[in-house]
């Protein structure tokens, strides 16, 4: 048997019932008004979900059932002489909203070790695709080949009742998270090494087998990859990935379809691929004034230009945070520890000087500070991890943490299907703008 799913059961029901009373008591308090502005501009600001596993502070950034990250590298289980945090850890904490010990967090990678066969067909499907074809292209289509496996679909046509939705759930996600890794590094090894690719080593926790099979086996890469799964992992329910996946979940659809539609938002670049444009923009940078490490002028004029030709500064901005985001500062500080010399991080970290007090003088950016993929890709660099384009598959697969857990959470819930309203502009008129 699975004790983490016997584990996660005993919870269901008395929180079915700590909501349904508070529900039952508070359902018709108002939570605020909203202006024609905001639905005009996406929606910004109107809270409209109930996401359990994390809250995003707009100044103080996110908390993960409730820990900061600092907390939680203090407080999760490591590696042994490791000072990450390891994801295995950050995914407990998540789905049980306990913290783990390190029973609790072997006992999740050995059971993530089990799950983790992908079906030979995942790979035919990927190797259908041209060589070129963008990692995120090959992912969502290895993501939808592996969905044959679900145990959802089965559970569903033979007739399963909608209490027990969350059990074929359940094991969906959890296959998935086992399954995601090996996926994501065939990808990169048919890429990138010509095919050459590497078995994975099931002694290795779930971040440092990771790394084993994309070829990083360095004990400093492991622990970045450790860092890096569980920062991205889950920042409330409202952003491009984590909505999507929790609405075409709540269409029934499989948690392979769900995570596959929310993988696609992840690909667009005001999102998870800002963590590639950040490298491309940087190395542009870097070309265009003809290497070495650039002056604040001279990075100054660059940011100018980009805001001329307008485009967008990535890795800077964002719809709620208003603060230099922690998932910068947790990466920043692991640069210091391991490289502070290192040339690019040197460069990271003028733009990091540079870039704000310009984005603040348009008096429009709302947020000048930079966001968690303007320093991820310098990290990866470092270490080899060159190629630039794979980096959002990165973050793609530490997502399926907190939205996995956050699925599983919905259909425990018997969350109903989503449906806001929609209007037009010509009624909005009608309605407000009579004179
Ligand atoms: N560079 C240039 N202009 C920016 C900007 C940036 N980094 N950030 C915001 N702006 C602009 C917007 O494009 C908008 O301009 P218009 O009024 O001309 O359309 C204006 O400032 C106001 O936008 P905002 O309210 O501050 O920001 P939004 O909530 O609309 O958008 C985000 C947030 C992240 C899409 C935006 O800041 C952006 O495009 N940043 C660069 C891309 C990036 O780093 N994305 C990654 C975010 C983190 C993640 O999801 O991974």
């Amino acid at each position: 048997t699975d004790k983490l799913k016997e584990h996660f059961r005993s919870k269901i029901e008395p929180y079915n019932k700590k909501v349904k009373d508070f529900v039952a008591q508070y359902g018709d308090q108002k939570m605020g008004d909203y202006t024609i502005s905001q639905v005009y501009q996406g929606m910004r600001g109107i809270t409209g979900l109930v996401y359990e596993t994390s809250k995003l502070d707009p100044e103080e950034g996110i908390r993960f059932r409730g820990y900061t990250i600092p907390e939680l590298q203090a407080k999760l289980p490591k590696y042994p002489g490791g000072k990450q945090p390891l994801p295995e850890g950050l995914f407990y904490l998540l789905l049980m909203d306990e913290l783990p010990d390190d029973d609790a967090v072997r006992r999740m990678s050995n059971n993530w070790v089990r799950r983790a066969q992908v079906p030979p067909h995942v790979f035919k499907v990927i190797d259908s695709l041209p060589q070129h074809a963008h990692p995120m292209t090959q992912f969502i289509a290895g993501i939808t080949a592996l969905r044959t496996e679900s145990e959802f679909q089965k559970a569903y046509r033979q007739g399963i009742g909608k209490k027990d939705y969350w059990d074929p759930v359940y094991e969906d996600a959890m296959n998935l998270i086992a399954r995601l890794p090996r996926v994501a590094a065939y990808i990169y090894r048919r890429t990138y090494r010509s095919g050459d690719h590497i078995e994975p080593d099931p002694r290795l926790d779930y971040s440092a087998n990771f790394a084993h099979m994309l070829g990083f086996d360095n004990p400093e890469f492991y622990e970045l990859m450790r860092l890096y799964l569980t920062i991205h992992a889950d920042h409330e329910g409202g952003n491009v990935s984590a909505h999507a996946i929790r609405l075409v979940g709540s269409a029934l659809s499989d948690p392979y379809l769900a995570f596959a539609a929310g993988m696609a938002g992840l690909a667009g670049p005001l999102h998870g691929l800002a963590n590639q444009e950040v490298i491309r923009w940087v190395l542009d940078m870097k070309k265009e004034l003809g290497g070495g490490l650039p002056t604040k002028e001279e990075i100054a004029e660059y940011v100018k230009k980009t805001l001329t030709e307008g485009k967008v500064v990535p890795g800077f901005g964002h719809a709620v945070l208003r603060k230099t985001d922690p998932r910068y500062m947790a990466q920043r500080e692991f640069a210091l520890e391991y490289m502070p010399h290192d040339p690019m991080f040197l460069l990271i970290s003028r733009i990091y000087e540079v870039v704000p007090g310009i984005l603040e003088a348009t008096g429009k950016v709302k947020n000048p500070w930079p966001n968690v993929d303007a320093h991820s890709g310098q990290l990866l660099m470092y270490y080899g991890l060159v190629e630039y384009d794979f980096y959002t598959v990165l973050f793609g697969v530490s997502r399926a943490l907190g939205t996995m857990a956050s699925l599983i959470w919905d259909r425990a819930l018997g969350f109903p299907i989503e449906r806001p309203g929609s209007t037009t502009t010509d009624l909005l008129m009608k309605k407000f703008a009579k004179e």
